[in-house]
């Protein structure tokens, strides 16, 4: 058995003194002490709870706070500070946000973390006619500095720590930040002036107080989330570049760079991945830094921060964390031999699964939020963000964001989470497995087992020459689109269980009681707005100024050399900061860095045989012979009619999340019958309605299937049925799947007509591909 922690230890091991030093330093500006935590914190059970838990026969403990961090960042970790409770949230008009950010810090918040509109992501004003459905709905609309200023209006930006998802238009987007802060500053003092009658001038810079975090990671927009606008080479060389010189000489407390697995978890890789490819990112953000920026490590890495994606698997979610930190520590170390030993700490962000929730009995979903979130904190986050119940369906409303936020305050204030730093150290896990290495017979030797598997991916990505060649090769989307398609089909063949979706499900009438409502925006009225505004802006500025600073943009862009020293005159975050002042818009400023650099055009690849293979190999008979018969019905229809069916998978808008599309493409399409047999054609993302129907009528597909994420489907699908009619196409069946509530159904099959069929999130594959085949019968 072992023993655990005492202040009456008679030998003191280094870690553990190292720990004492670190946790007084930590402490010091609080009240209390480590002698205080250790004898002051007593429960009505007359035990005093100790702040970190330790085997005494051990010689030398790993520890909180100390090197390889496995047990977290900082030594006192949550018993001197709570990690921040930080919802991602945004939508419609900045004055909307504004509203639900104030009530929400009032309600107990802790930072903000905004959540942007899709054409803000991709550099389009409000007013560009490809953004049509997308203006205000998943996120806020930001067109220039005045939508910023009114986002923050009353909120202190030198105060409250804020986080912006951001990584296409991050340059705009960061300066606009900015400027708005600095206007923010320059009201305060004139304030104070007249208060004061004089003086407030003396003030130090807003940008050296600025805290928070841009996302900036646009390695992973190219294997997973798709907010991309230019190349992979310029978007390292110049646009994080920039952005990370600028910051580390002008804005010493802001996180630079949020090297994200998230999404890669979203999009269906599994724990190893996830982990082996965002610190293999990381890596390559300090090698730009350093290599091709010709900054220092120290300048970079602590302003570097992490964020993961935190699903059902509890042990496995706690182990990733704890395996992150010091697959981090060592391989920085390793790489790059920082001086200051902030350069090795992994800090990270957390949120919970948005896929693991279901549509199905929705209040199921708090419960998978918990266990999520407790995860995470076991595992020593930094943040987090809890998602909504109603998140499957659609934009949260004020109650369900309620309750995702009070999910952190009652484990924050109500379950003694925070009174420890990580309980799990020293943990027994896998026994049988380490019987002959007593060493690691611990919850650590899952941790152990998980950086392994990791650290064999990492050193695939670096045999490859680093993350953006491997990426370049294609590999890393396949190996994330394979991993979503083997996991699509554990759960339609019952492999994986969810409870409510594949087992214990309800009947129709009792799910129809189950139905929420969700938040409803209301797009035109929201984009008319924006266009309002954008029309004044442009009617009130200085045209000369305008066209001088887009034309200083567009030449610095075109210089075949790195600016990224933050005092280089072109560096192009603070020309685009001078930009922002001078009320440029974000598209306009976007446009003169297309002009230069292009827009990055990506190709559209399906994995093969992947969904097949697991969905036969799951060992229940029903399930093999119930994807029999989908492909004899295939076959049948293809004697019949002289050729298979044929499927144009699609997404429209600026909706870039393709985890559906790409599993659906990949499980109906087969060569050789090896999944489901269709033959399915992938057009582009960002399409139009217009130009989904012509491809479709190139390809003469018998059906469209359209994949819909980001809220825009009660404008795009009309506008596609439409476009089909007008081409004497209507025969074409168009289907729907993804984030639709239940009640735009009825909008969508019956009031427009502008579908045959919507398979919302839990529908299985073989499912949809019967019952399009049936659409696809009943039409011809
Ligand atoms: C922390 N501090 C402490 C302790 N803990 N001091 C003493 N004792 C402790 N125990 C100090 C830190 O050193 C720091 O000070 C300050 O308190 C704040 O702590 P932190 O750990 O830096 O927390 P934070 O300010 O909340 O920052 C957390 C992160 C940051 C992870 C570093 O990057 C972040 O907030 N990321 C959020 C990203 C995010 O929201 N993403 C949203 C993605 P100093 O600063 O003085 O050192 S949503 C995306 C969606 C899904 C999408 O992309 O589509």
């Amino acid at each position: 058995m072992p023993v655990f922690s005492s202040p009456r230890s008679v030998r003191k091991p280094a870690n553990v003194s190292l720990w004492e030093k670190l946790a007084e330093k930590e402490l010091s500006k609080s009240e209390k002490t480590v002698h205080s935590l250790r004898t002051e914190r007593v429960i009505p059970e007359g035990i005093a709870i100790q702040p970190v838990y330790y085997n005494l026969n051990d010689t030398n403990p790993a520890m909180p706070g100390v090197k390889p961090y496995d047990r977290g960042p900082y030594a006192t970790m949550y018993t001197n500070r709570p990690w921040t409770i930080r919802q991602y949230a945004g939508f419609s008009t900045a004055e909307e946000s504004n509203k639900f950010y104030r009530a929400n810090v009032a309600a107990g918040q802790q930072g903000l973390s905004v959540a942007f509109d899709l054409p803000t992501h991709r550099g389009y004003d409000s007013d560009h006619p490809r953004v049509v459905g997308d203006v205000g709905m998943a996120g806020v609309s930001i067109d220039s500095v005045e939508d910023m200023k009114i986002l923050f209006d009353g909120i202190p930006l030198d105060q409250i720590s804020v986080s912006m998802t951001m990584n296409g238009a991050v340059l705009p987007t960061m300066a606009m930040y900015v400027q708005a802060a600095r206007e923010q500053q320059e009201v305060i003092r004139e304030e104070s002036k007249f208060r004061e009658g004089g003086g407030g001038d003396d003030k130090p810079s807003v940008l050296s107080a600025l805290r928070g975090t841009i996302q900036n990671d646009i390695l992973k927009e190219f294997m997973v989330r798709n907010t991309y606008i230019y190349p992979p080479k310029e978007s390292m060389d110049r646009v994080v570049a920039d952005i990370i010189g600028f910051c580390a000489s002008n804005m010493p407390k802001f996180n630079t760079v949020s090297i994200s697995g998230y999404h890669m978890q979203e999009a269906g890789a599994d724990a190893a991945l996830e982990l082996g490819f965002t610190i293999a990112d990381g890596l390559e953000y300090i090698r730009t830094a350093v290599e091709r920026a010709g900054l220092k490590v120290d300048d970079v890495a602590p302003r570097y921060s992490f964020f993961f994606g935190i699903g059902m698997n509890f042990y496995l979610e706690i182990a990733k964390l704890r395996a992150a930190r010091r697959l981090w520590s060592t391989l920085v170390e390793k790489h790059f031999q920082p001086k200051d030993s902030r350069s090795l700490l992994l800090r990270t962000h957390c949120q919970t699964s948005g896929y693991t929730l279901t549509e199905q009995q929705p209040l199921n979903n708090i419960i998978r939020t918990t266990i999520e979130a407790l995860a995470a904190v076991q595992g020593g986050t930094q943040s987090l963000h809890t998602n909504s119940y109603d998140e499957a369906i659609g934009l949260p409303t004020v109650q369900t964001a309620r309750v995702a936020r009070n999910t952190q305050l009652i484990l924050q204030e109500e379950a003694g989470v925070c009174d420890v730093a990580d309980p799990w150290g020293g943990s027994y896990m896998n026994l049988l497995l380490n019987l002959v290495t007593l060493e690691n017979t611990k919850m650590e030797s899952l941790t152990d087992e998980l950086a392994e598997k990791a650290m064999e991916i990492i050193n695939e990505v670096e045999a490859a020459g680093g993350m953006t060649s491997y990426i370049n090769s294609g590999m890393a989307k396949l190996r994330i689109e394979e991993s979503a398609t083997k996991k699509q089909a554990r759960i339609d063949s019952g492999q994986d269980v969810i409870v409510g979706v594949n087992k214990y499900r309800l009947d129709a009438k009792e799910e129809e009681q189950e139905r929420q409502d969700v938040l409803q925006i209301d797009n035109s009225a929201v984009r008319q707005k924006q266009i309002d505004r954008l029309n004044k802006l442009k009617a009130t500025r200085n045209a000369e100024e305008v066209s001088n600073i887009l034309a200083a943009i567009e030449a610095s862009a075109k210089l075949d050399c790195s600016s990224s020293k933050g005092d280089d005159p072109n560096n192009l975050m603070a020309l685009c900061i001078e930009a922002a002042r001078v009320r440029c818009t974000l598209g306009e400023i976007s446009q003169a860095l297309e002009n230069a650099w292009g827009r990055h055009v990506p190709s559209s690849t399906i994995v093969q045989g992947a969904y097949g293979a697991s969905f036969t190999t799951a060992g229940k008979s029903d399930s093999e012979s119930e994807y029999r018969h989908v492909l004899d019905e295939v076959k049948k229809f293809e004697e019949r009619e002289g050729r298979r069916p044929r499927i144009l998978v699609a997404k429209m808008g600026q909706d870039g999340h393709d985890r559906g599309a790409k599993v659906i493409a990949s499980g109906f399409s087969g060569k050789s019958l090896d999944n489901l047999g269709f033959d399915v054609d992938i057009g582009p993302l960002f399409q139009t309605p217009q130009e989904v129907a012509l491809q479709a009528l190139d390809s003469d597909v018998h059906v469209i299937g359209i994949s819909s994420q980001a809220a825009g489907h009660k404008t795009l699908l009309p506008a596609l049925k439409a476009e089909l009619s007008k081409r004497g196409a209507s025969n074409i069946v168009i289907v729907a799947g993804g984030v639709i509530p239940q009640q735009d159904y009825d909008f969508l099959l019956n009031e427009s007509k502008s579908c045959s069929a919507v398979f919302g999130p839990g529908t299985r594959v073989t499912d949809a591909a019967l019952r399009t085949l049936q659409l696809i019968e009943q039409q011809s």
